[in-house]
């Protein structure tokens, strides 16, 4: 702890200097506290809270003691003392409910049954007739929460009188995955090399470490998967377990567990046994023991997440026995610590009749076969994360299993690290996809938080986009897709709207002429990065292997679902995915009336056309073009509305930080030149199967397919 503190310490140094730095380099993400520029507003809160009182002292308090002191002082702009007693009026009261004269009187019983272990209450109080304003909770990590919430409420600039605020989360694992290699590496991270430095832990906790831990607590994220799913076994070793556990004392007062990936051959990896079969008593033990020793270095670890007979991932096929063998035999040895293992859905093999398919294939008939504390961790879609697509049908098929939430927040397949894409519209329309399993308003989010089937375990992960780089995520905008999941891990039924109205509060400012259009930028950045490179449906359409721009040519892969050829299925009758009935059938995986609509030419929504339909190239869409011009219309209204985006941030210079507009404005630009090159490749591609001209009015690519398809990129990030 003592360690952790100095490192604090010397984090207060860095805000202060940062605060008055005047470029802006991202780094303190949403937790900048800076001087509240609103003069009324600022008068409000100075009189509102002239001190503070602090009741206890574990690490969870002293964080929140410690964000109180950065917070308020760096927004009020002056030294808010911490008192030690309830002597004067306007006092901020921040501890864990308890019997104490402090608390007695409030009347908060009734209110603190509601809230769980994890939640908060804020309120207004009059105490021996004295204001007050309380945050309390039945636990520190509640008050924890209800702090950076208060703090929020500052930063966002809202009204705190008369408050009487009841939050707590709706969902109990809200965890981050790193995809992090043990040699620095990040697959899929488009943000620099891994955060956590493996070679100079346990010793040297770097600042980073703690403010990562700051700024998923002020979104309630309480779990993190330290390495990649392609997990390499030596993270269960020695070596690396005593480095995992001064991570996890870091994040230990911020009410963060770790977990790790485990490989499902470690037995034969690092066990020296012949075997991983689950059904071997030695095997059975390896386990145990191996959980065991873990056990002994981080006495509250979370437990695992596997990736398992994926991807040339060991797992249980490999012995002729089920993916809940597998899960159960890490279930059983790790149930005796209260351990969790989160068991991926994501399993298919390489030359199946329809990819998307799988999954369901596998896994709905072991409904009921998992152990009670297995969660199976489902990708949003049936695919990959694409830009769009359908939700996956096993939400709405395993009522007798824990179900959670997969998203990917780092942009593998939405432009990587230099786009800018706002993901909670993503990640709200698949939470509000309606699964029909127990008939109209099953939705995914009730799945997720249990209320569909009563189950208490439940889960949402996102895998993350941080890396090393200054600002966390590569483009200061990655930062609020991060913000977005915890705050929708949280609340699923918050709008994207209100989540992106803090962030930018929080980021760039409080004025309404930097809110509006940075909004609108952000809300409309989703769509527009589905219309330059997967309008209608389209998706795997992506460079080969780096999944970097466009490569709807790619056909030379041994492995035929990894050819985008394989998903458009471009010929000269039309392009798209026969998922109907007389096609792969995909559509029945769905519950009715879902699996008509889909099936159903006329009435499948246009967002998911040719992933469920063969659609020929002159086919009338619903306003009486042809499916050929609407293709061409929705590439060139992705890249005119990239121009649109870049026309509104130009008209915020000299509104934010110069560094944070002139870093977007630059990132704008590559995403302009994307934008074209995925409009211009994939019209010109699709136009050599459909034949047809480019709509009138339209300005045709300047380069040739063969240009395009000639473009090599080594080096793209993200791929080790
Ligand atoms: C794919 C990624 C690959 C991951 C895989 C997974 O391309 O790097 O290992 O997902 O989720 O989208 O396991």
């Amino acid at each position: 702890m003592k360690r952790i503190l100095l490192a604090a310490v010397s984090l207060v140094t860095l805000i202060s200097c940062l605060s008055v730095a005047r470029a802006d380099d991202g780094y303190r993400l949403w937790l900048k506290y800076d001087l509240i520029s609103n003069p009324r507003k600022l008068d409000e809160y100075r009189a509102a809270i002239k001190a503070f009182l602090v009741e206890g002292n574990s690490p969870t308090i002293e964080a929140a003691r410690h964000e109180l002191h950065i917070g308020l002082d760096g927004l009020l702009g002056a030294k808010i003392p911490e008192v030690s007693r309830l002597d004067k009026n306007d006092i901020l009261i921040v501890g864990t409910y308890r019997h104490s004269p402090l608390f007695e009187g409030m009347k908060v019983r009734s209110k603190l049954d509601r809230i769980g272990p994890e939640g908060f209450l804020i309120f207004t109080e009059k105490i021996d007739g004295k204001s007050a304003t309380v945050v309390t909770a039945n636990t520190d990590i509640g008050v924890l929460y209800g702090v950076f919430r208060f703090l929020r409420m500052l930063q966002t600039e809202q009204d705190i009188r008369n408050l009487d605020i009841v939050s707590f989360p709706r969902i109990k694992l809200r965890m981050l995955d790193h995809w992090d290699n043990l040699n620095g590496t990040v697959e899929r991270g488009y943000a620099g090399f891994s955060i956590w430095n493996w070679h100079t832990l346990p010793i040297y906790i770097k600042p980073r470490y703690i403010d990562y831990a700051r700024a998923n607590a002020s979104i309630g994220i309480n779990g993190a998967v330290l390495n990649n799913v392609n997990a390499d076994p030596r993270i269960m070793t020695r070596h690396y377990l005593v480095k995992v556990a001064a991570l996890a004392e870091v994040f230990r007062p911020y009410g963060i567990k770790v977990y790790l990936c485990a490989n499902f051959d470690a037995p034969i990896l690092l066990g020296d046994l012949k075997t991983a079969n689950p059904l071997d008593p030695k095997v059975q033990d390896w386990w145990k023991e191996k959980v065991k020793e873990i056990y002994s270095y981080i006495p509250d670890f979370g437990g695992f997440l596997v990736k398992a007979n994926s991807e040339g991932q060991p797992g249980p096929s490999d012995y002729g026995l089920t993916q809940a063998d597998g899960a159960n035999l890490l279930a059983n040895a790790i149930r005796p610590y209260g351990g969790i293992v989160m068991w991926r859905a994501f399993v298919y093999t390489y030359n199946a009749k329809d990819r998307a398919k799988q999954a369901y294939e596998i896994f709905k008939p072991l409904d009921g076969k998992f152990a009670s504390n297995v969660l199976l961790q489902i990708k949003n879609g049936p695919l990959d994360f694409q830009p769009r697509e359908p939700f996956s049908p096993l939400f709405g098929a395993m009522p007798h299993t824990n179900l959670m939430m997969e998203f990917q927040i780092t942009m593998e397949y939405l432009g990587q690290g230099t786009s800018t894409v706002f993901l909670a519209p993503l990640f709200k329309e698949t939470l509000e996809s309606d699964t029909y399993a127990k008939g109209k308003g099953s939705t995914v989010a009730k799945v997720i938080d249990g209320s569909l089937d009563g189950h208490t375990l439940t889960g949402i992960a996102g895998v993350s986009n941080i890396g090393a780089d200054r600002d966390w995520t590569g483009n200061e905008f990655g930062q609020s897709s991060w913000y977005a999941f915890g705050r929708l891990a949280w609340n699923p039924n918050l709008t994207s709207k209100e989540i992106a109205n803090e962030w930018i509060r929080m980021t760039f400012s409080n004025r309404e002429d930097v809110i509006k259009p940075i909004e609108r930028i952000m809300l409309q950045s989703r769509e527009d990065v589905v219309n330059y490179m997967d309008p209608l449906g389209l998706n795997m359409i992506f460079g080969y292997n780096n999944h970097y721009g466009p490569g709807p040519w790619v056909d030379w892969s041994s492995h035929p679902d990894w050819n985008s050829t394989y998903y458009h299925r471009a010929d000269s009758v039309g392009v798209g995915f026969d998922r109907t009935k007389t096609g792969s059938d995909a559509v029945s995986q769905y519950n009715p009336p879902l699996d008509k609509e889909f099936g159903s030419l006329k009435r499948c929504p246009d967002k998911f056309l040719l992933w469920f339909h063969h659609v020929p190239w002159k086919y009338k869409m619903k306003h009486g073009e042809t499916l050929w011009d609407d293709i061409c219309y929705h590439y060139y209204a992705g890249v005119d509305s990239v121009r649109e985006m870049q026309k509104i941030w130009n008209s915020l210079k000299g509104k934010i930080d110069y560094a944070e507009w002139n870093s977007e404005r630059m990132y704008l630009e590559i995403q302009e030149h994307e934008a074209v090159w995925w409009r211009n490749a994939c019209v010109l591609y699709f136009q050599t199967f459909s034949k047809m001209p480019i709509p009138k009015g339209l300005p045709k690519p300047d380069k040739t397919l063969k240009y395009y398809e000639g473009l090599k990129f080594p080096n793209a990030p993200g791929t080790w």
